[in-house]
């Protein structure tokens, strides 16, 4: 098949999952073309059947604005129309679900369109009055629509209302990126002892994310186990959530290590995940964490109790709970048959349910049908 991408190109579960997806694509034989802002992050190496199409943006000075979704849509017309896609798939719905449909009707061709939705789409732009409509026309549009989760597809409904069927397709990883082995040399690194225990979270820093809630909850663990909390990522909560590292007077145990391009080595040295957040379609960190062998605490918001099932591979609170947080941590952390009971059930479940292959024939099968419908 031939198969157009496009994503945000930068960091992001969004375009983590397209660039993956696409690389699982080509792995497979398919042709696949990147129509994007910018080289999409995960791929540094080299394969002939994957193109990166790189949209330029029109500065000419009359613009107020760059019309980059005008500019976009023409590149995908283009792209159709020089390799003839069968197949484009458009990840978050704005506005590139929009510019996939208007790309097609440039190009005046039967190209069927995948949108996947995957979060902050729906749950936050879903309530934005300028752009309900457009994300609504989007859906309703495409071919075949996805969600990550089936709370997302839920949401979905309830704050968009498509007359659509939107069919749930769960998040995958590189399974080969995530290894579960320890790194006490990294330990020693960020001069973490053997006797503490290892937090981490992983986010882009934005108050969805509750980071107070995992320096809080930390702080509960900190008061009965040694440990040290490791904080992954940059965005605008940083600054704030150092400050309030320091108000409560644990900010030597704390790292901010800020944007890391490579953060698996990281979860080589955890002991423990958290994601504390208020909305959170479905949490890519937490099958990253998982499969390295990190037992995870995450809260009811959206998709995230589709991923840890509670008491059994992990536990999940309500948004906010950082002493019910605490207290579950402090029992796995200082309990390592429990420990080991969850990490085990938690390994096999995931490499049941979100085995990348196993995602990628979702996909797949989704491409051949719209061809076969044609
Ligand atoms: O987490 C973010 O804010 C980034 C966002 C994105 O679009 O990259 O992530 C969303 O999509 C990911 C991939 O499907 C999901 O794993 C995240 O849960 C989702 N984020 C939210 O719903 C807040």
């Amino acid at each position: 098949m031939k198969i157009g991408i496009t994503c945000y190109p930068t960091m992001g579960g969004s375009g983590i999952i397209a660039t993956e997806l696409g690389i699982m694509m080509a792995k497979r034989g398919h042709d696949v073309h990147f129509i994007t802002s910018n080289t999409p992050f995960r791929i540094h190496f080299q394969m002939p059947n994957i193109t990166v199409h790189q949209v330029d943006v029109n500065q000419y000075s009359v613009f107020q604005y760059a019309p980059y979704d005008i500019t976009l849509a023409t590149k995908i017309a283009e792209v159709i129309n020089v390799y003839d896609l069968d197949v484009l798939h458009m990840h978050y719905a704005v506005p590139h679900a929009i510019c996939g449909i208007l790309g097609r009707q440039i190009a005046r061709k039967d190209v069927k369109i995948v949108t996947t939705l995957h979060g902050t789409d729906i749950t936050v732009l879903g309530y934005d009055s300028t752009l309900k409509e457009a994300i609504k026309f989007g859906i309703e549009e495409s071919d075949i629509v996805t969600s990550v989760s089936n709370s997302l597809t839920n949401e979905t409904y309830e704050i968009i209302g498509p007359d659509k069927e939107i069919q749930t397709v769960y998040n995958f990883i590189n399974e080969s990126d995530f290894e579960y082995k320890s790194n006490p040399y990294l330990r020693q690194c960020y001069g973490i002892s053997d006797e503490e225990k290892v937090i981490v979270h992983v986010s882009n820093f934005r108050k969805v994310k509750r980071i107070q809630d995992v320096i809080k909850t930390f702080k509960g663990i900190m008061d009965e186990v040694p440990a040290k909390l490791v904080l992954i990522g940059d965005g605008p909560e940083l600054s704030k959530m150092r400050d309030y590292a320091k108000s409560l007077n644990i900010f030597d145990h704390v790292l901010f290590l800020g944007k890391q391009e490579r953060v698996a080595p990281l979860y080589q040295m955890a002991d423990l995940f958290l994601l504390m957040s208020e909305k959170e379609s479905f949490g890519l960190v937490l099958l990253e964490a998982m499969h390295s062998g990190v037992v995870c605490i995450g809260t009811t918001a959206g998709g995230i109790k589709e991923v840890i099932t509670h008491g059994e591979t992990g536990y999940i609170v309500d948004i906010g709970d950082t002493k019910k947080a605490s207290q579950y941590a402090i029992d796995l952390l200082t309990n390592d048959v429990l420990y080991k009971q969850f990490q085990t059930k938690m390994l096999d479940d995931i490499n049941k349910r979100f085995a990348s292959h196993h995602i990628t024939d979702q996909y797949e099968a989704i491409y051949r049908s719209l061809i076969e419908s044609k």
